[in-house]
């Protein structure tokens, strides 16, 4: 039997990376009895960070999900990765959710939201100045119902607010006792703006409190629960999950007083028979739509395709099996009903943020949307011959992993990765080398630099060769001239009487680009450039296509070198969200990058710094703003427009080039 839709929960769980996500997630399971030993995330034990490149980095990668019963609920938690590399499969995650708890916030998402300020056992761990600085971001939306009792390392539980008790642990269960005298002033004070916000979510309350000075535990609990699904309440918690403190209390909290899939009735898509925006309800007995907001392929496995029923009810018959997923583990039911989150098996064609739908009644809810690739890499294999495991391995990961891409770039002759950053690049070769028996070499990428000139000059390229029976002769008259950027390539064949026959012209023409193709100074296209064709002589019978074409080349090659040559590179429009406190070391940064600030734009906590940065100057950004910002940073960048290579830089591009050549050549 499928779960009745008002008994599920299903809470993301998000925020930056490394606040205690998969520990909290841990400890709810563990507070639950979902699991029988507490995992770590210091360990590799942890029920949502079971993938091996997890494990060895302790971070997550992948959104994953378990559930627990609590209260007689069916809570799904979907656990996110919280660095910026893999936003896209947080995201993913929340499109899945009715709420989401939160360290710290993310406003992008609006949805529902409780925050748990973690690890309050550390160091320097200050619940009253975190709460403050929420604060003043959230303008009195913000309650906490707890205060912490103790501090640091003898932080040890907390008071709850409307109940008016102090909890702490005994063993591993909460307990409730009366609040420490040091804390009572305190405690009365906050239940004060506590009750005050729960009044004014209602008008029948507000008059009741008024009259009554107070409300009861009921009427608050009431409050909270349409003030949090309204979006104007947003309560605060207290935990450490390494401990087990507070997890209890959110798991009551989930079930109390966060949204279930029931307030959410009606479903947003589009009917494929009318192609119209329509709605459906999330009823168990309407037709099956779920939403595929995951995909894993594993060798061994095979494929696993993870979704969400939004409507009617998914049966295993229909699908082979139907499981839910708790981490890696998958518990086969017999149904999915509208709320419940669960994985199918073997669903070839279905890729991430597909609509399952039935036939009859098609159906399809919006599609996911993720961040553009913003970095390129290009790999080689390590053994040769290994070219089509790699392209097998590449087409396998991009499936699960729709933030990445890969081409084969013929300009440069190389295949090229590219991802959202370059952590994000090196877990695709980590990928590859442990999933699929692949091992590559990641290069740092070729930079796509092209080749023009900012000068005018002309001169001759004359082939002749006289060696035995026929000959060769080919002799030209070539201009060059620059072009203005984006100008690309014109030809002009201003030849009178004859000096090079008709029939010979294109052959010129071709030879001039061929040559410009190839590139001349260090071995990158010819961009940019006007070439005439003014003079040149033949002969009867030893000219020819080809001695015409090589003498082109020849001659534009040398007239190209007195035309004062340059490199051109290519610019990105570069945007940067960094907490306001960093917007400075952010700034520096770019600029000692070659970069140009463009604009600055301050919004509360975070800056948004946009700027234009060489590429070549970007390619370590990911790592650095990683550090400069403790991972909080994250940026976006696209192709703007070519630039001349500064000539102290351009020397050394020139010269790198000339020894992959010669060192080609060898080989
Ligand atoms: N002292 C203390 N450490 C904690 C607590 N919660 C988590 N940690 C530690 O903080 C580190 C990061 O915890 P995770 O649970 O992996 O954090 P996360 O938010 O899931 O990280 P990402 O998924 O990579 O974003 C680990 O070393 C945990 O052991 C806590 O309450 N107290
Ligand atoms: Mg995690």
């Amino acid at each position: 039997m499928a779960i009745e839709i008002g008994k599920i929960r299903n809470v993301g769980i998000v925020g930056h990376g490394g606040v205690g996500k998969t520990s909290l997630v841990e400890a709810m399971l563990f507070a639950a009895g979902a699991v029988t030993r507490l995992g770590r995330v210091d360990d590799g034990s942890t029920t949502t960070d079971f993938d091996p490149d997890e494990i060895r980095r302790k971070i997550s990668i992948n959104t994953s999900i378990a559930y627990c019963d609590w209260k007689g609920h069916h809570i799904n938690l979907v656990d996110t990765p919280g660095y910026g590399d893999f936003i896209a499969d947080a995201r993913a995650g929340l499109r899945v959710v009715e709420a989401a708890i939160v360290w710290k916030f993310a406003t992008e998402y609006n949805l529902p939201r409780a925050v748990v300020v973690n690890r309050l056992d550390r160091e320097r761990a200050d619940f009253f100045r975190t709460f403050e600085s929420l604060g003043k971001r959230l303008k009195g939306r913000l309650v906490t119902l707890h205060l912490p009792i103790g501090e640091e390392s003898s932080f040890r539980g907390f008071v709850d607010l409307v109940k008016m008790k102090a909890v702490t642990l005994t063993g591993n269960k909460p307990a409730e006792g009366e609040i420490p005298a040091e804390l009572a002033d305190r405690a009365k004070e906050y239940r004060e703006k506590l009750v005050e916000a729960a009044a004014e979510t209602d008008d029948d309350l507000l008059a009741k409190y008024l009259e009554e000075g107070s409300l009861g535990e009921p009427e608050m609990l009431k409050a909270l629960r349409a003030g949090i699904a309204a979006g104007k309440l947003m309560p605060v918690m207290c935990a450490a999950a390494s401990k087990s403190i507070g997890v209890h209390a959110l798991l009551d909290l989930i079930v109390d007083s966060l949204p279930s899939p029931a307030d959410r009735q009606e479903i947003e898509g589009t009917d494929l028979k009318t192609k119209q925006p329509a709605t459906r309800t999330a009823d168990a007995k309407a037709p099956v739509t779920a939403l595929v907001f995951k995909t894993l392929s594993d060798p061994h496995i095979g494929k696993l395709s993870l979704f969400r029923v939004m409507t009617g009810t998914l049966r295993a018959e229909r699908m082979g099996h139907v499981s839910w997923l708790q981490g890696k583990t998958q518990k086969n039911v017999e149904a999915l009903g509208p709320g419940e989150i669960g994985v199918a098996q073997k669903l070839k064609e279905t890729q991430t943020g597909d609509t399952l739908t039935e036939e009859a009644q098609p159906f399809e809810l919006p599609k996911i949307t993720f961040p553009e690739a913003a970095i390129s890499f290009a790999i080689q294999p390590k053994t040769r011959g290994d070219e089509d495991k790699i392209s097998n391995a590449l087409a396998r990961i991009a499936e699960e992993d729709p933030t990445v891409h890969y081409h084969f770039d013929p300009e440069t002759k190389q295949l090229l990765v590219s991802g959202v950053g370059s952590l994000h690049v090196e877990m695709v070769v980590e990928r590859m080398k442990r999933k699929y028996n692949v091992e590559v070499n990641l290069l740092p990428p070729r930079i796509p630099y092209k080749e023009t000139v900012k000068g005018r000059a002309e001169g001759q390229g004359k082939y002749k060769k006289q060696t035995g029976g026929r000959g060769q002769y080919g002799d030209t008259w070539l201009r060059v001239e620059p072009m203005p950027r984006g100008g690309g390539f014109e030809f002009v064949d201003d030849i009178f009487g004859g000096a090079v026959p008709r029939n010979f012209i294109p052959s010129v023409e071709k030879g001039v680009r061929d040559c410009m193709k190839k590139g001349i100074i260090a071995g990158y296209p010819v961009v940019d450039m006007k070439v005439t064709l003014y003079d040149g002589s033949y002969h009867d019978v030893d000219s020819s296509d080809m001695a015409f074409q090589i003498a082109a080349s020849m001659g534009l090659q040398k007239v190209f070198m007195d035309a004062r040559p340059i490199l051109l590179e290519p610019i990105m429009n570069v945007e940067v969200a960094t907490p306001a406190d960093h917007a400075g070391d952010v700034i520096g940064d770019l600029n000692s990058r070659r970069g140009r600030i463009v604009g600055m734009e301050p919004a509360g906590e975070t800056a948004a710094v946009r700027a234009v940065v060489p590429m070549s100057e970007m390619l370590t950004y990911e790592s650095s703003l990683r550090s400069m910002t403790g991972g909080r940073g994250g940026y976006s960048m696209e192709f703007s427009h070519y630039e001349e290579v500064p000539s102290f830089l351009a020397d050394k591009v020139i010269k790198e080039a000339k020894a992959e050549r010669e060192k080609a050549e060898k080989h």
